[in-house]
């Protein structure tokens, strides 16, 4: 459906004190198989649009199989991928539970937990972010499967959005502990940790807080758990001009801190404008 007015000021309120936000029925059922279809190609390194994506952190035959398999900015490979996380009405939510001006793309995440993969270490986006200017982040996560409590879904710690931004976590990918850094930043400002699993529909959508602390545990369950993500930064976005980024800082232009819209599109803005070319390609 259109989600382009669904912001109301319920739901804002609810993202201001929870930090997230659940809204089903956003992707079609058609949108949902075709992305689905993907997965495998992708994996095996199958881009139909010639052009690796910037992480390709899990390979079929090279990594092992009880890791979740992520690729980062497969909207650069894969034309589905594409149709779905540059989409104008995502972004439009973004900016306006962020109150930005629009929103552009930051980067994708393609996630695939099999049965038996292991978790992803309870994080803030925004500790990731010191490379842009504001260093904020705000995320589309989409869920291809219906989701359950012990099948690895996404898990949001209820209000943490509040809290100081820690420094990175050490281990991202299959920590032995993925709450260990959460429970460091609670005690740090003696606070409660409220677990929250989303147990939603496929074609459902979470908009997060950069600073809201998530993660997801192992998938002790029998079915596969398919996610897409859109991360989003504010449109006016630049790069910060001192922090840099190992990967992104590829995209830097030398003598200026502005992104080029070519790597870093427009997906809405508030004033109509939305970078040409994605509509075109
Ligand atoms: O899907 C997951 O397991 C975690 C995704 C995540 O960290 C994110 O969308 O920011």
């Amino acid at each position: 459906m259109p989600t382009s007015d669904v912001i109301s000021e319920d739901l804002l309120s609810r993202f201001n004190s929870d930090g997230f936000l659940v809204i089903e029925n956003v992707l079609s059922t058609e949108e949902i198989e075709r992305a689905k279809a993907r997965f495998e190609p992708l994996f095996r390194g199958e881009f139909d649009l010639g052009i690796q994506p910037d992480e390709w952190n899990w390979r079929e035959g090279r990594d092992a199989i009880d890791l979740t398999r992520q690729i980062c900015n497969a909207w650069k490979a894969d034309a589905v991928i594409r149709s779905i996380v540059l989409r104008e009405d995502l972004a439009k939510m973004c900016a306006d539970l962020k109150d930005w001006p629009g929103a552009r793309i930051n980067q994708d995440n393609v996630l695939w937990k099999p049965p038996g993969a292991r978790a992803l270490g309870f994080h803030q986006d925004d500790s990731f972010q010191q490379w842009i200017s504001p260093a904020q982040m705000m995320t589309c996560w989409m869920t291809l499967d219906d989701t359950r409590a012990e099948q690895g879904t996404i898990e949001y710690v209820k209000g943490s959005h509040l809290w100081p931004v820690s420094p990175p976590i050490t281990q991202f990918h299959a920590p032995d502990d993925p709450l260990k850094e959460l429970r460091q930043a609670a005690q740090s400002i003696n606070k409660h940790i409220e677990i929250v699993p989303i147990v939603v529909p496929a074609g459902s959508v979470v908009l997060h807080d950069g600073r809201v602390w998530h993660g997801s545990r192992a998938n002790s369950g029998e079915a596969p758990r398919r996610s897409i993500v859109a991360h989003c930064m504010s449109s006016a976005a630049q790069f910060s001009g001192t922090d840099q980024s190992p990967i992104y800082n590829r995209y830097k232009k030398h003598g200026t801190n502005d992104m080029d819209e070519s790597f870093f599109p427009i997906l809405y803005r508030q004033d109509g404008y939305r970078t040409a070319w994605i509509d075109q390609a």
